[in-house]
């Protein structure tokens, strides 16, 4: 079995459960509460600011069969914050001093921390997780939906052919990494995966119930 594939199978429960996330559901049907699409736009918008420095720090370590691969993250995270500041400006949304919530900061620290700590194939395997978790919300959002959607711009980017084409190639040079790496390399991308599908449902949960720092 593939390593991509492999992930998915060990994680499969927590996946459903994120799927699952009452944002998405609420998302899909159209009956999200006031501000809170508003919540998630902004710790997004952060979260692929610092997403942007993440793949700085993989570049530096990148093979260079998949320098391309990582480095055409660059342009297509400066075009979805194009897509985010577009979107923030026709919904009255101000982008100015917004402060990472606790889980946007963990998250995005964690990844950083990955990229510049880790090997190359553990960074990876997170990118994937990034990228796959949002593939599988949205398209799934996606599939849901019974009417158009005020927020149909970020359902159609992450549901989409490029963003599919996209997590293919990412899914495919994980699993050449794989092949290379030996057990104890592999038990360690397992591990990494499985955090970041915990971030990826933390950060739904964020999005819905405000989730700002207490003190
Ligand atoms: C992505 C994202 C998708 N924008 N935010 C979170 C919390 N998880 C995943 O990644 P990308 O690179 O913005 O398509």
């Amino acid at each position: 079995m593939k390593f991509s594939a492999h992930l998915m199978e060990i994680v499969q429960p927590q996946w459903t459960t994120m799927l699952a996330h009452p944002f998405l559901q609420q998302t899909a049907a159209g009956t999200l509460a006031p501000g809170r699409f508003e919540a998630w736009l902004r710790q997004d918008y952060v979260f692929v600011r610092e997403e942007i420095r993440v793949i700085g720090g993989m570049l530096a370590k990148a093979p260079l069969e998949h320098h391309r691969l990582v480095g055409n993250f660059i342009p297509a995270l400066y075009t979805e914050l194009d897509m985010f500041e577009a979107e923030a400006q026709d919904f009255g949304i101000s982008l100015d001093d917004i402060e990472p919530a606790p889980v946007c900061h963990a998250y995005s620290m964690f990844l950083l921390a990955t990229a510049y700590t880790r090997s190359f194939a553990e960074s990876f395997t997170v990118l994937y997780g990034v990228e796959k978790a949002y593939f599988d919300s949205w398209t799934q959002v996606k599939q849901q939906q019974t009417q158009p959607s005020p927020y149909q711009r970020f359902i159609d980017h992450w549901s989409g052919n490029a963003f599919a084409g996209a997590m293919q190639e990412v899914a495919q040079a994980l699993d050449t990494l794989a092949q290379a790496c030996g057990n104890a390399e592999r038990t360690r991308m397992q591990e990494l995966f499985r955090l970041t599908l915990r971030y990826e449902y933390l950060f739904w949960d964020m999005a819905l119930t405000g989730g700002t720092w207490p003190v």
